[in-house]
């Protein structure tokens, strides 16, 4: 089972993000506290032209509006650049730290055993990667910098308004601090909605995508009008959904437009009373006005960052367990490399169960297969054949026995090593989406052109190939969905021939091939076995007949053993098998 480590100071290792990018982050917080210094600024130049120029003679009051008019252009273009700087530096430092996270979760992939995989769904694996590292990658650009300029423009501005006069300052504060509050208790149902709707859209999606995946089978049962009406019914919910989110939304902004408008008219007419008693001047008033900005814009700042902060984290939270789940199959640590095997290979007392609670599939299995020998595997269906030959390569490691290559247990050799010598043609083949040519060098990359089609001859797949629009480099769409399933299982076939391994697993499809492409997949695996450790899991007779050794796997293990013409003397569960067509 693959184990779950404690993960250390998780704070600490966030942090340890920035830190290839320290350079960049603090000039980001530098041009951040640049900017809202610059906002403060404006206002307060704006206040001196009012109360101090108007007392000056006209020559040298004009000389001086024209020094401020320039002094604040140039104001202007810092707040432009510093407002440029955050804004692309700022998420490229994002980006660049979201590409460092997406290396390592898919590195991490790459290493986690089949065991892993058969209990996930690709969709959840996929939003770690996606949506998961953006909302981490937000939070960790927007987070320092919304803080600072949030905290700098509000403190700030409340300083410079005390000083203008405190009695007016009292009352803005006064109804920032309740706009504060009404905007966290809104965003935070807000927020909730948007969960439940996420949750729902996430449903909604799957569903899809399983009904678009198998449409095939929808037409073929002639379904439509159900997936329709299933697809009606979840795009109804969409609705529902949407509607209490947004009612949420429209009290959120409304609201907040509202406080903003608010404060302005407040300070206006509070303002304009302090006026008439003479405690207040016209350029102070407008100086208030002009700072109001610098209250309001803060608070959704803040806001907006307690929903940073909570998706970001949980985010966090889901990537940090992705990451401490250890790769069941691994190398042990005193694992050796091989470099040439001869093929031997000994099944000890092999007993195999998927999951620790779950029934055995392999019980006390005993096997020997000698170098270059020709196996074939039958028995009927889920009897664990399969599940068998996955255990050579270590797709899953043996709940108890042990199996030997050529005399050494399969744990103490090197995993990478052990792979090389075993070629497997799956069940179901998988290739990739792309060209022809792309797929068969998949056996063995750096492969010259010459080597690929030497492989594909010799798998009998160079003339339906050519025949293809593009021979080599047609494209095969994805999962090869343009290819038949015999074609398919020949360009497998072709990659093991590339691979040219030692071993060879070859699990027959159980989906019927028509006769003709039947007799050029056996022909090929044929060739392809030769002088060659081969098991050959067979669901037709064809591809047993000639095998001098057949082994039937029941659940009760090796049941019988020997040739075709032996095991149908012997009258048995072979005999049955065979009657059954296999
Ligand atoms: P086939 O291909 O239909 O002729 O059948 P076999 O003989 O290849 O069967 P196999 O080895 O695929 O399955 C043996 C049993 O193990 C069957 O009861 C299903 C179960 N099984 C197969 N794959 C998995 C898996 O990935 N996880 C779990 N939990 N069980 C599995
Ligand atoms: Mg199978």
């Amino acid at each position: 089972m693959e184990q779950k480590k404690k993960s250390p100071n998780k704070l600490k290792l966030l942090a340890g993000y920035y830190k290839p990018y320290k350079r960049l982050f603090f000039a980001d917080l530098f041009f951040a506290v640049l900017g809202s210094a610059v906002t403060l600024v404006i206002p307060l130049l704006v206040r001196y032209i009012m109360n101090s120029v108007g007392a000056m003679p006209t020559s040298e009051a004009k000389g001086i509006i024209l020094q401020i008019g320039i002094g604040m252009l140039v104001l202007i273009l810092v707040q432009l650049g510093s407002r440029y700087f955050i804004t692309y530096y700022g998420h490229m430092m994002g980006a660049y730290i979201e590409h460092d996270m997406r290396n390592e979760i898919f590195s991490h992939y790459q290493k986690l055993s089949f065991t892993f995989y058969d209990n996930q769904k690709v969709g959840h694996l996929l939003s770690r990667i996606t949506s998961d590292l953006f909302d981490i990658s937000e939070l960790l650009h927007h987070g320092p910098e919304d803080i600072l300029i949030s905290f700098i423009k509000l403190l700030g501005a409340f300083i410079i308004l005390l000083n203008v006069n405190w009695k007016l300052a009292l009352i803005s504060i006064g109804i920032v601090i309740v706009m504060l509050v009404y905007a966290l208790i809104f965003n935070k149902k807000m927020k909730y909605a948007f969960k439940e709707n996420r949750a729902r859209i996430a449903d909604i999606n799957s569903q899809i995508e399983d009904s678009l995946a198998g449409i095939r089978v929808v037409k073929s049962f002639g379904n439509e009008k159900r997936e329709m009406e299933k697809f009606a019914k979840g795009n109804e919910r969409f609705v529902d959904a949407k509607r209490l989110t947004y009612r949420y939304m429209a009290g959120y902004h409304s609201g907040m437009d509202a406080f903003t408008t608010l404060i302005t008219v407040a300070s206006l007419v509070a303002g304009a009373f302090f006026l008439t008693d003479g405690t207040l001047s016209a350029a102070d008033l407008v100086t208030f006005l002009l700072y109001i900005n610098n209250f309001t814009e803060p608070v959704t700042k803040l806001v907006n960052f307690t929903e940073q902060f909570q998706n970001g984290y949980s985010g966090y939270d889901r990537f940090l367990e992705m990451m401490a789940i250890a790769p069941d199959i691994a190398d042990a640590p005193d694992a050796v490399s091989l470099d040439h095997v001869d093929g031997d290979i000994r099944f000890e007392e092999v007993s195999f169960r998927y999951e620790e609670n779950q029934e055995e599939v392999l019980s006390h299995v005993n096997l020997e297969v000698k170098p270059g020998e020709y196996v074939a595997l039958v028995g009927s269906s889920g009897a664990g054949k399969t599940t068998l030959c996955s255990l050579i390569p270590r797709f899953y490691d043996v709940s108890d026995g042990r199996i030997l290559l050529d005399g050494r247990d399969i744990r103490q050799i090197k995993l990478k090593d052990l792979r090389r010598q075993i070629g497997i043609v799956q069940q179901d083949v998988y290739l990739f989406a792309g060209t022809i040519m792309e797929n068969i060098r998949y056996g063995k990359p750096g492969a010259s052109d010459e080597e690929v089609i030497r492989a594909a001859k010799a798998a009998n797949a160079h003339d339906f190939i050519m025949e293809m629009p593009a021979d080599y480099d047609t494209d095969i769409g994805q999962r090869g969905v343009k290819l038949s399933g015999g074609q398919k299982q020949r360009l497998s076939i072709a990659r093991a021939f590339l691979k040219n391994p030692p071993i060879l697993i070859f699990d027959e499809a159980t989906s019927a091939l028509d006769n003709e492409s039947e007799k050029v997949v056996q022909d090929s695996l044929e060739k392809l076995a030769k002088d060659r450790t081969t098991f050959v899991i067979a669901h037709r007779l064809s591809t047993i007949r000639n095998a001098r050794r057949i082994l039937v796997l029941t659940e009760e293990g090796i049941a019988e053993e020997g040739t075709h013409k032996e095991l149908l003397a012997k009258d048995g569960v072979y005999a049955r098998l065979c009657e059954a067509g296999l």
